[in-house]
């Protein structure tokens, strides 16, 4: 009874049912004690102008201070009194001829100052652009909901890029590539929806970290996003757009003159090539006059390119520029361009070139609308990758950083991984070009070498599930995004703070175990999915998901890790390697081409060692990778112990749904863990030093148990499941998996370990001596079809009594086309019990 009311005492606070819809704009209503510092914040709020974007800006500022502040905020026309005023510098002057801030502010900046106009207290958020002020709102809103001072406002905020974009994979019948949180926002049935409530909720989100465009389809782009039918479709959701300052992009496809086009050739040098592009581009800005720009992919991974046509991607590019440039559009092209049927037998054959081998020569040549879109890493959004060596090898082109905030090879959203850490490194690393001190966040800003642009580009993803992530935790990153982009000087640890106590409220003990968990859980799933710069060891092939380590290996997509029995990584020295090290400035190239200078954590990437190498660490590379492995599965488990502290402190639905995913992830860390360590074993024949890896006393394999109608079955790849081997029930009526326990008497957790395929929906029960311990059905929505790394999950019996010559019984039911798959159960003895 007394935990009960505890529990209402704690959850009061907050909304019943937050749903994480408002993400960090939940505008929670405050204590007495916060609302109290907030009691000379003026009564009534003027907009001196009647935009849209100003109109947006009012209703905000209402919106927030009603919400947070539970009072009304007054709209008025004209100063009367104290008032927060909303303007133009150029419209403040007017209202206000006295008013001279000595602030420049450029576009999209914005100024916060507490002043007196008319002899009256006002707080005035202005800008040179509606759009700032805008970002000005959601400034002091966001100070309010943090509980931050109001008063004596005088500050200046410019973002440090000028081009701040979302990349959605949204397909046009619903779908999202590389999408974990359900069907498309913008799309469905191969048209624009009909409702796009939500369209106008991701906006408002986006433009409260300062983003100002959107490309809403996906880069494999489908040529029908460009039919003349669909565009009045596409401007419904730049009117959605609008009122936010967000400006719609659409990914096209280099070949649609001719797919969709009815040309014979797309060719970018064909006059009627040209004016295809210019008659559709000038056909857009009719109905969407604010229209952003395209992106393009092309010649990358099936894709139709200029190649076909002996063309250079800077020709294809300035093509369509041109077309766009009347109306100060932009076009994005992609620097992720390469040959995905390389000859894996040649050693010195390297995907990790191709950017640079083909943008570099091309500097100078795209036109000033052109930005060049580089991923951060010269493969592809693995958990750890050094910085892609074109960001130095641009001085006279447009640059803009792509980031990748749906968590593709990062745990699909459902493992923890807040990315702004991993970002942070990558923007802060010092090319050193000619020897000088040129962080890469300056490159992609346009500072280092004077360009007109320089942009930022996050992908994603969002869908249509209520937290639009899917992961209530994994919204960090979208939001990490916007701050880094405005302002890539933050640091990951402040925008951790901020998100928390915008997202929860500013309790200081939910605030602080947010903030660790947060920031500690890059680390923590790179440590159990392949450290030491292997790259995610995941199944490239396929779902990226779970582990896959060979996957990478013997195909053209050059994913290399190389290992063998003998070693692992990838030589990519000048000296005896690919020459990969050889793209990067001077000072960098030094840095990678000897073991001794490499970071350890890149050190795979850049060199093939013998597993015996000693690390800067004294440990050896195989030793290491036990280690890791086994020291990320645990510190996931305490993810879990972390959480759970929080129980009281945190609205039920999502303490639930945090909890139930930190507990899958902890489980599948173990499958991480397992099948690499059992992998590296093997290979190598070098044992553990720790005696871990390999042995599992708690462990009883389901193929060991007594069974009756269940089948062995062979898991491939073998290290997914425990022993290569799982029990699977053919029978519609049901198996058993039994067998005597004969240690010690005492209380012990079960850990059973299932396949959760996507494919039915099996049931499973837990006896003890005929008696019924526990019953679930394996429902989760696994990207997976069979029993395997990406299916693998477990259920844990917190504790059950036991005695010596007890009889366990696992049963399972099957269900359509998943047959209750089991792996083992393990019995961890609880503190009691020892
Ligand atoms: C949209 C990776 C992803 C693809 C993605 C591609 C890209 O290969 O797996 O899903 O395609 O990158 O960025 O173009």
């Amino acid at each position: 009874m007394i935990l009960a009311v505890g529990m209402l005492a704690g959850t009061a606070r907050f909304a019943p049912g937050e749903t994480g819809q408002d993400a960090w704009l939940r505008y929670a209503p405050m204590g007495a004690t916060e609302r109290a510092k907030y009691e000379a914040l003026p009564a009534t709020v003027v907009a001196l102008g009647d935009s849209i974007v100003l109109a947006t800006a009012e209703d905000e500022m209402v919106r927030g201070v009603t919400g947070m502040l539970a009072r009304a905020l007054r709209k008025e026309k004209s100063i009367r009194g104290g008032a927060i005023i909303l303007g133009t510098l150029a419209a403040i002057r007017k209202a206000a001829p006295g008013f001279q801030p000595s602030f420049q502010i450029g576009a999209d900046g914005f100024l916060l100052f507490s002043t007196q106009i008319h002899g009256f207290d006002c707080l005035v958020v202005t800008s040179t652009t509606d759009r700032g002020i805008l970002y000005g709102v959601f400034a002091v809103l966001s100070k309010i909901a943090r509980n931050e001072n109001v008063t004596d406002l005088n500050q200046v905020e410019q973002p440090q890029v000028p081009v701040r974009w979302i990349d959605q994979w949204d397909n046009l019948n619903g779908s999202i590539e590389r999408g974990y949180a359900g069907p498309s926002i913008f799309f469905e049935n191969s048209a624009v929806r009909a409702d796009l409530s939500r369209v106008g909720q991701y906006a408002r989100l986006i433009a409260s970290v300062g983003i100002n465009g959107c490309t809403i389809n996906n880069v494999n782009a489908d040529p029908q996003i460009l039919d003349d039918s669909f565009i009045p479709q596409l401007a419904r959701i730049a009117d959605v757009f609008r009122p936010w300052g967000v400006q719609l992009s659409v990914s096209v496809d280099l070949g649609s003159p001719k797919s969709a086009g009815g040309l014979k050739t797309f060719d970018p040098l064909d006059p009627r090539v040209v004016e295809w592009w210019t008659e559709k581009v000038d056909k857009i800005y009719r109905q969407i006059p604010d229209f952003a720009g395209f992106v393009v992919k092309a010649d990358s991974e099936g894709r139709s390119g200029p190649s076909s046509y002996g063309r250079t991607p800077a020709d294809a590019a300035n093509v369509i520029a041109r077309a766009l440039r009347p109306n100060r559009g932009l076009l994005f092209y992609r620097a992720f361009v390469y040959d995905h049927h390389l000859d894996w037998r040649n050693l010195k054959n390297d995907r990790a070139r191709a950017a640079y081998d083909i943008f570099h020569p091309l500097d100078g040549k795209f036109d000033d609308n052109v930005i060049v879109q580089i991923k951060y890493g010269p493969i592809d959004f693995q958990a750890r990758e050094p910085v892609s060596p074109l960001f130095g090898g641009l001085e006279k082109t447009n640059q803009g950083i792509e980031l990748q905030i749906t968590q593709e090879y990062t745990g699909q959203q459902r493992h923890l991984c807040f990315l702004p850490p991993m970002w942070k490194e990558i923007l802060d690393f010092d090319l050193r070009i000619s020897g000088g001190n040129t962080p890469v966040k300056d490159v992609v800003a346009g500072k280092t070498f004077h360009r007109p642009v320089g942009a930022f580009v996050g992908v994603a993803n969002v869908g249509l599930d209520a937290n639009w992530l899917a992961h209530p935790l994994a919204m960090a990153n979208l939001y990490g995004f916007g701050r880094l982009a405005w302002n890539p000087n933050l640091s990951a640890e402040s925008i951790a703070e901020e998100w928390t106590r915008l997202t929860f409220g500013n309790d200081p003990a939910v605030v602080q175990a947010i903030v660790s968990l947060q920031m500690k859980s890059w680390h923590v799933y790179e440590s159990y999915t392949g450290p030491l710069g292997a790259q995610t060891l995941t199944d490239i092939l396929g779902s990226h998901y779970g582990p896959g380590i060979e996957s990478s290996e013997r195909n053209g997509w050059g994913q290399w890790h190389r290992a063998d029995s003998r070693g692992i990584g990838m030589d990519r020295t000048v000296a005896t390697g690919t020459g990969f090290v050889g793209q990067y400035p001077s000072a960098v190239q030094s840095l990678y081409e000897s073991t001794r200078t490499t970071p350890d954590d890149l050190l795979l990437f850049f060199h093939h060692v013998p597993y015996t190498y000693v690390l800067g660490s004294g440990k050896t590379v195989i030793q290491h990778i036990y280690d890791s492995h086994y020291e990320g599965a645990e510190q996931a488990e305490e993810f879990v112990r972390q959480w759970k502290s929080l129980r009281s402190l945190v609205d039920n639905d999502r303490y639930t749904e945090v909890l139930t995913k930190l507990e899958y992830q902890a489980g599948h860390a173990v499958v991480w863990r397992d099948a690499i360590c059992n992998w590296f074993l093997r290979t190598s024949g070098i044992a553990d030093t720790m005696e871990r890896v390999g042995n599992h006393p708690d462990r009883i394999e389901a193929e060991a148990m007594q069974i009756e109608g269940f089948v062995p079955i062979d898991v491939d790849p073998w290290e997914n499941a425990s022993g290569g081997k799982a029990i699977e029930c053919p029978k519609a009526s049901g198996c058993s998996a039994k067998f005597r326990f004969e240690r010690a008497a005492g209380r012990y957790g079960m850990d059973v370990r299932y396949f959760d395929q996507n494919n039915g929906a099996s049931t499973f029960r837990v006896l003890r001596n005929d008696q019924p311990v526990d019953e679930w059905i394996a429902d989760d929505h696994l990207l997976a079809t069979k029993p395997g790394g990406d299916s693998s999950s477990w259920h844990r019996i917190p504790a059950i009594l036991l005695h010596p010559g007890d009889e366990i019984r696992i049963e399972g039911y099957p269900d359509a086309q998943e047959h209750a798959p089991l792996d083992y159960i393990e019995l961890r003895a609880t503190p009691e019990s020892r």
